[in-house]
């Protein structure tokens, strides 16, 4: 006769066997609208991922910022209450600092620079930061976050061309001291409140790339986009730690290689949206100022390298080794 022992060791694999593995759908979100490079990017990932589990893991986006502005969305990707979070590496430099590296203004010489050092050692190096540190976050992979110029009603060519502006910044002291050196008064809220804060004259512009200035509407209040170019802010897509751990190993190797190719199809999205929105701009009266003293700017924002990196002069010397 079987022992009782043996034969609940067969019990409990054929249950194990038959079972089916419980369908997981994970919650993904971003600030931005539905159509929305980032979101598009995303919601690919979600599709390959369903078709290659078939149907076990799925994706469901809940972009616009459904859930809250972007710092509320750190703290509950952080808390596990969402599992994938698309979001600017701004609001992730008070929570990380050794992200912020990358938030400094003109760290990186062009948006070309921007994207050789993420693809490159130095891009997996921060991932890993990030995943090591306390957060409670995995990081995935990169985004393509643009070049962020300057908008107010007025052109700005110089920092005294900001003196008296107030600018509304991403919610990190580093931006806020930004463009305090730049000349202006860095005011820090939510991507949410901006446009009204804008009509109502709480604040008398701001700062961001193309596909933001024109999907947010904000081309339709601050009407003279200045190339200011002060900062290329990579973006970063995290997973909530806490649900990371309950998945295989297999699934992870699997979500690591999709977010890889998210990171490259964003871009090819990215591209075509500041030609597409950059033609919308002109087209509804948008003046863009070209001829903007980015020396001067350079010059003038000094200190907040100086204050922010001095930690990370190593790093920031690999950063510019890089072509
Ligand atoms: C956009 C980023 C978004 C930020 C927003 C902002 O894509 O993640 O929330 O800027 O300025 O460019 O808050």
């Amino acid at each position: 006769m079987m022992r009782a022992s043996k034969l609940a060791v067969l019990l409990a694999t054929a249950v194990f066997a038959v079972a089916p593995v419980a369908a997981l759908e994970l919650k993904a979100a971003d600030v931005h609208p539905e159509g929305y490079p980032n979101v598009v990017a995303m919601q690919s990932l979600g599709k390959k991922l369903d078709a290659a589990t078939k149907g076990r893991l799925t994706l469901k986006m809940f972009p616009g910022a459904v859930l809250g502005d972007e710092k509320s969305m750190i703290e509950q990707t952080q808390a596990g209450g969402i599992d994938i979070l698309r979001t600017s590496l701004g609001p992730l430099g008070p929570v990380v600092p050794e992200v912020n590296v990358f938030n400094m203004p003109f760290v990186f010489r062009s948006e070309a620079h921007m994207r050789a050092v993420v693809d490159g050692p130095i891009g997996e190096e921060i991932l890993t930061k990030i995943t090591n540190s306390s957060a409670n976050l995995v990081a995935l992979g990169w985004m393509d976050g643009g070049t962020r110029n300057l908008y107010t009603k007025k052109a700005v060519r110089k920092p005294a061309d900001l003196a008296g502006q107030k600018v509304r910044m991403m919610g990190n002291p580093l931006f806020v001291d930004t463009m305090n050196a730049m000349g202006g008064s860095g005011i820090s809220m939510g991507f949410g409140e901006l446009y009204s804060a804008m009509q109502t004259g709480v604040v008398d512009g701001a700062e961001n790339n193309v596909p933001s200035y024109v999907t947010g509407n904000h081309f339709t209040v601050a009407k003279v986009y200045s190339l200011t170019g002060h900062l290329i802010i990579p973006e970063i897509f995290v997973f909530s730690k806490a649900k990371w751990a309950k998945l295989s190993a297999e699934d992870q190797t699997l979500i690591k290689k999709l977010a890889r190719e998210a990171q490259m199809e964003q871009r090819q999205l990215w591209d075509k949206r500041v030609t597409m929105d950059t033609a919308r701009m002109k087209a509804s009266g948008v003046t863009i100022v070209a001829d903007v003293d980015k020396d001067a700017f350079f010059k003038a924002t000094q200190p907040v390298r100086d204050k922010y990196g001095s930690a990370y002069a190593d790093l920031i010397k690999r950063i510019q080794a890089v072509k």
